[in-house]
């Protein structure tokens, strides 16, 4: 069976450390594998009881860091130090059971590419969660479906315990100062199969937790430069589009035309323009289906917004509003409309 190498980030967890090491040793009682524990010098001496499991057992290896220097990074250390064809990674404070470790490595053998202990696969649970962090942790989940498609059929790309052949990694630039390398290498890696196997996440026993808003900051951050700043790039073009709106209709009123059928001229170049420019920029990385059939659907799904545009320019302007203010009011208004058309229609929940 091929060797596996399991990486253990630690930081204040000498109450916890022998226990789980423990329950490795019996998981894999006959398997081949290798821990390396990555410490970032905790007070606790954590680092100590790590040297010391390490000369009483030829498979485990301690890596120290010199202080707390975050989650991401002591994994990427743990990864450049690893031996094995497949590597695991596993919190060290006994909320991912470690008896799990032994189906992961078999599916791993089996072929898997990426096999993930998944809270959100049926038969998967979380324990003693309040109401508002298992909300952040489904919010966070939604945007990692949001942001990176590749990421869609997985359950739970939060998984903060996962196994992955080392292949699957090699030569892709992992960028973990921020901190789920999951979606990393969800994002970034080599790979075709992905499995998922159920547990409970349960509560913490000992010890203190070490998350707070700046991991939370840094995750959105993360989905921002994994999706090559698409909701920016998003943002960007609307922006735009009221410009190429508004200049046009400027335009053509200034050579004499209408502003009644200006206008006409005038959304549908902003729709266009957004258009091409989603098209080659936003999503230029996705080839998906016919050009002309897009700009159809793209059409589609802006249309009563744009209706409402100008439905709104033509009675502002009637009623002796300078043009361009009419126009934006309209811009603004088709833009509230498509959302809340959105939110009561398209996605109305239960
Ligand atoms: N080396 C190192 N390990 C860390 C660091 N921060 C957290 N860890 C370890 O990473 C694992 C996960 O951290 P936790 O604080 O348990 O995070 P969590 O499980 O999401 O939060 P809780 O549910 O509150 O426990 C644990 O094994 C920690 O000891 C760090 O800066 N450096
Ligand atoms: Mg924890």
């Amino acid at each position: 069976m091929a060797k596996l190498s399991i990486i253990v980030p630690t930081y204040n967890e000498a109450e916890n450390l022998g226990k789980l090491a423990e329950a490795i040793f019996a998981s894999l009682a006959r398997s081949s594998f290798e821990l390396i524990i990555v410490d970032d010098n905790s007070p606790d001496g954590t680092g100590e009881l790590a040297d010391d499991m390490a000369s009483r057992h030829g498979n485990v290896r301690v890596v120290h860091r010199t202080g707390k220097l975050g989650l991401g990074t002591a994994i990427l250390e743990g990864l450049a130090a690893a031996s094995g064809d497949i590597v695991g990674v596993i919190d060290a404070d006994m909320q991912h059971p470690p008896e799990l470790l032994k189906p992961m490595l078999e599916k791993a053998a089996g072929g898997a590419d990426i096999v993930i202990a998944s809270r959100y696969v049926e038969g998967g649970s979380v324990e003693g969660w309040s109401f508002v962090r298992k909300m952040i942790s489904k919010g966070a989940l939604w945007l990692s479906h949001l942001f990176l498609p590749q990421t869609r059929k997985v359950g739970d790309t939060m998984s903060g315990y996962f196994l992955f052949r080392k292949s699957v990694v090699e030569g892709a630039p992992l960028n973990v100062k921020d901190f789920k390398l999951l979606i990393e290498i969800l994002a970034k890696g080599k790979y075709e199969s992905v499995v998922e196997l159920p547990y409970t996440f349960r509560t913490r026993k000992s010890g203190k937790s070490k998350l707070g808003s700046p991991q939370m900051l840094s995750y959105v951050k993360q989905l921002f430069r994994l999706s090559d700043y698409r909701i920016l790039k998003f943002m960007a073009v609307g922006v735009s589009g009221i410009l190429v709106n508004n200049g046009i209709l400027w335009l053509l009123v200034s050579m004499g035309i209408l502003p009644f059928l200006a206008a006409i001229f005038s959304i549908e170049a902003s729709i266009l323009s957004n258009f091409a420019l989603n098209n080659f920029w936003t999503f230029g990385d996705r080839k998906v289906g016919n050009f002309l059939f897009r700009l159809v659907k793209y059409h589609g799904s802006v249309i009563v917004g744009a209706i409402v545009n100008y439905v709104a320019f033509v009675l502002l302007a009637a009623a002796g509003l300078n043009l361009i203010i009419a126009n934006t009011v309209g811009i603004l208004l088709g833009f509230v409309w498509n959302y809340l058309l959105s939110e009561i229609f398209v996605w109305r929940g239960a």
